[in-house]
């Protein structure tokens, strides 16, 4: 998750001490407020004490000072407060908040413009976390904080890079809108967090890139939605994770790498819609083609349990891999338009299970050919499961297959 832009940053850090800008911090009633200027404002505050009316310290960097003071110069400002908001205002600004566990109510952090850096550690907040971001490439970092009524993250107009660790929030939404212009890959990295309700993470624009690993949540849905311009590829990665309820990922743009491993769900549906651009790409040498395209989506799962139904749709040319899966309820995998490949291994499908390969040229196999489908029904099972490859006009009849021992 630390990228590039990290590099960036520190490359530009020398330019940026010669511009000092001022950060206006006071406590008002029961309000922390923070207001960053136009420039570059980077500093981190703290509780000076367990006592919370002790007030917090604001340490500056070099180039930043506090409420007029010297830069550079740690201030102190006492008085208890339950809500925060933070506006950090143009300039790339660094905030870094951690709270020693101090129980606040609201929190709010505009960044404004610049590419920003805000990082919250040991938070209690008894309501919610807004985040919003107007433009640049910004990164919100999350770790040991609580958030009793859930975590609301929005980039309208810029890109994210968000990285939960070791989080509980109520739910969180994170919402990357449309960017005007050029594509900004934003990223979503979530571990050893739980969501009481649902995780939802939506990219209405540029590319995503999506982990979640040791997580919790009662539902969860990735969308990544129509991308102007040019494809790019986007992914999804989830492992060692448990949903309650339904796991959904959907992309409108493409290509999609999609990883799940270990992880259990009441259902899941995998979406992926039509790739512009595709329709170039010869149909020539269906193996070839299927290692070599940019425009190939990947769908992989495996050691993973849907209680529910598995529903996997693709309109675009995907190589999908299930392996020691297990499907208690319906599975439907519908590879629909565009080329692809199908690999099904030590897997079991209680319930009726349905595999389309759709049009134009598939494979049933893995990318190195060597594929044996292999497919499993509960023994006493009155529904009748099949499988069906349209390419081959091919019909499984499983009545007859051996009883696994999941
Ligand atoms: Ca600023
Ligand atoms: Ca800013
Ligand atoms: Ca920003």
């Amino acid at each position: 998750m630390i990228n590039r832009r990290t590099h960036l940053r520190i490359e530009t850090l020398d330019r940026r001490v010669m511009l000092a800008g001022d950060v206006q911090i006071e406590i008002v009633e029961d309000q922390l407020q923070i207001l960053g200027d136009s420039l570059d404002n980077r500093f981190a505050i703290e509780q000076v004490s367990r006592r919370v009316a002790d007030g917090i310290r604001v340490t500056p960097d070099e180039s930043t000072s506090i409420n007029g003071s010297k830069p550079g110069l740690p201030v102190i400002i006492a008085g208890s407060y339950q809500n925060a908001f933070a506006r950090l205002g143009g300039g790339n600004d660094e905030f870094k908040w951690n709270a020693a566990r101090h129980r606040t109510s609201t929190v709010q952090v505009e960044t404004g413009e610049g590419d920003d850096f805000v990082i919250l550690e040991n938070l209690r907040s008894s309501d919610q976390l807004q985040f919003s971001n107007i433009s640049g490439e910004d990164h919100l970092s999350l770790s040991e904080c609580r958030f009793d009524r859930g975590i609301q993250a929005i980039a309208d107009g810029g890109a994210l890079d968000v990285t939960m660790q070791n989080v509980h929030a109520l739910d969180a939404f994170i919402e990357i809108d449309d960017i005007k212009g050029e594509l900004l890959r934003s990223s979503v990295g979530i571990s050893d967090t739980k969501f009481e309700g649902f995780v939802r993470i939506d990219s209405e624009s540029g590319p995503l890139d999506v982990t979640v690993e040791n997580t919790r949540a009662a539902s969860g849905y990735i969308k990544i939605g129509d991308i102007k311009g040019e494809s790019s590829r986007s992914s999804v990665g989830i492992s060692d994770t448990k949903f309650e309820g339904f796991v959904r990922i959907d992309s409108e743009s493409g290509p999609l790498d999609v990883t799940v491993e270990n992880t259990r769900a009441a259902s899941g549906y995998i979406k992926i819609g039509d790739i512009k651009g595709e329709s170039s790409v010869s149909r020539v040498g269906v193996e070839s083609k299927l290692d070599e395209s940019d425009n190939v989506s990947t769908i992989l799962i495996t050691q993973s349990r849907f209680i529910g139904d598995l529903q996997i749709d693709s309109d675009s040319s995907t190589r999908t891999r299930l392996s020691d899966l297990r499907v208690d309820g319906r599975t439907n995998v519908d590879l629909g338009s565009g080329n692809d490949s199908l690999a099904v291994l030590d897997s079991l499908f209680a319930g009726v299970a349905v595999f389309r390969g759709g049009t134009d040229l598939d494979v049933r196999s893995d990318s190195d050919g060597s594929l044996e489908l292999d497919v499993f029904v509960l023994g006493g099972n009155r529904f009748r499961s099949e499988v069906l490859i349209d390419q081959w006009e091919e019909v499984i009849d499983l009545d007859g297959a051996p009883v696994a021992n999941h």
